[in-house]
């Protein structure tokens, strides 16, 4: 077990920190890390955990001076469709959070920022199939808006702060341990829960949108990967590519109907469609492979096996 650092997940409680909490603590112990939410959650049950707003720059700092926090996984965001009913709060919440956090590693009282970006930071004008690591961008949501601002923020602090602050651009996550909030790639997960309970699932993205996605053991796997890279290998310090695999929701019901015989799908795109169009459909992650050893596991199969596997024993 690691014992040197002492972690802080910021909005711990969501997909992404569930998951990431569980598996830090293997790592580092139940008490190394620290799960913190705007509220108490469950989690609070399992180990260390504490109320945090990550907008009261103040009270942030009192918990991390208070348990000699050295890292920090920055998670509290607005994701793509919640932020587009409230722009205002999405863009407030994801940069007034990171500069909070980016501030600490500059006045050198923690060491290490974690802060995810998101295939959202591309948009209509980016080349769809395969999109390279340097690319036109143009964002068209204030989500992508607020990440791709928030990966030049990250770089400038690494370039002129000397922060070592690293990022990852998540496809979209899929896991039977946690529920997604409020993003557009959410159908992936909710598909699932609908065909083992009732059969079918009416799908708000047309039935032939592809999109990049990953199984969240490898998103895990790929965000603690480029937190213990040694800091000469990431030489990208505004976030990078990350891939698994892409697939439309037509063809993830076709491979969820091999373990579900008769489910149905249907369709009624909504205002989500139009920032699924506006994102890539694949993506190139050879710059995460060549600079810190990046390789996914999982594929729509093996993705698909496991999720059921899984929410059968929890849902049914
Ligand atoms: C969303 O759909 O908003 C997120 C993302 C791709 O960042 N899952």
């Amino acid at each position: 077990m690691r014992t040197s650092e002492k972690i802080l997940v910021i909005g711990s409680s969501g997909q992404i920190g569930t998951e990431l909490v569980q598996n830090l603590r293997e790592i580092y112990g139940i008490d190394g890390v620290i799960a913190s939410d705007v509220k108490v959650t469950e989690q609070a049950k399992e180990g260390p955990f504490e109320v945090i707003d990550v907008m009261n720059a103040q009270g942030l700092l009192e918990i991390v001076k208070r348990h000699k926090i050295t890292q920090v996984y920055l998670l509290a965001a607005l994701l793509s469709a919640t932020a587009e009913k409230m722009p205002k709060l999405g863009w407030d919440l994801n940069m007034q959070g990171l500069f909070n956090v980016l501030d600490l590693a500059k006045e050198k009282i923690i060491k290490q920022v974690y802060w995810p970006s998101s295939i959202a930071v591309f948009g209509p004008n980016t080349p769809k199939v395969n999109t390279p690591q340097f690319t036109v961008m143009e964002p068209s949501t204030v989500y992508g808006i607020s990440k791709q601002a928030g990966e030049r923020w990250c770089e400038y602090y690494f370039n002129k702060y000397n922060v070592d602050v690293r990022s990852l651009r998540y496809p979209g996550l899929i896991g039977w341990k946690s529920a997604p909030g409020g993003g557009t790639t959410d159908y992936a997960v909710h598909i699932f829960h609908e065909a083992l309970k009732n059969g079918k699932y009416e799908c708000f993205l047309s039935e032939n949108t592809i999109l990049p996605m990953m199984y969240m053991p490898d998103a895990i796997k790929a965000t603690i990967g480029i937190m213990q890279a040694d800091p000469g290998t990431v030489k990208i310090r505004s976030s990078y590519n990350l891939a698994g695999f892409s697939f439309s929701p037509n063809d993830l019901a076709a491979e969820i109907r091999k373990h579900v015989p008769g489910f149905t799908i249907s369709y009624a795109p909504d205002s989500r469609q139009q920032i699924a169009d506006s994102w890539p459909q694949s993506i190139d992650a050879k710059e995460a492979a060549k600079d810190w050893g990046w390789q996914p596991e999982y594929d729509l199969k093996s993705m698909t096996d496991d999720m059921i596997k899984n929410l059968k024993n929890v849902l049914l």
